[in-house]
C-alpha cells in the first residue's frame, strides 16, 4: 500500500477556509459534511455523480443516506488521516451542489 503524506496544520486550516460547509471530524482526521435534498432521487442523482468522481480520483468517500439526507466523511485511509486527496475531492463534490 502506498503511503500518502498528511496535511499539516496550515493545509488544514486552508481545506477548511476553503470549504466552509465541511468541518472536522475524527480528532482532525477527517472532514465530513451533511447535504439535504429535496427528495431521495435527487439525493441518489448526487451520490451517482460523486460515485463517478471518485472512481476516477481513486478516492472514495464514506457516507451514508437516509431519504433525501447524505452524509460524508472523507479520509485517507493510505495517510491514516488527512491528505491532499481529501481537499480535491471536497472540492469536486462542492463544485456539484
Ligand atoms: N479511498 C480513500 N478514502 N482512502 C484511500 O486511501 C484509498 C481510497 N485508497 N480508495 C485507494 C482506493 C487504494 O486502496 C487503491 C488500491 O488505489
Amino acid at each position: 500500500m502506498v503511503s500518502v503524506p498528511q496535511l499539516n496544520e496550515k493545509d488544514r486550516a486552508d481545506l477548511l477556509e476553503a470549504h466552509p460547509g465541511w468541518s472536522l471530524a475524527r480528532d482532525g482526521q477527517a472532514i465530513t459534511r451533511s447535504f439535504q435534498f429535496a427528495d431521495f432521487s435527487e439525493a441518489w442523482g448526487f451520490m451517482s455523480r460523486v460515485a463517478l468522481i471518485a472512481d476516477r480520483h481513486d478516492h472514495h468517500p464514506e457516507w451514508s443516506n437516509v431519504y433525501a439526507k447524505v452524509e460524508i466523511t472523507l479520509t485517507t485511509h493510505d495517510a491514516n488521516g488527512l491528505s491532499i486527496r481529501d481537499a480535491k475531492l471536497a472540492r469536486a463534490i462542492d463544485k456539484i451542489v
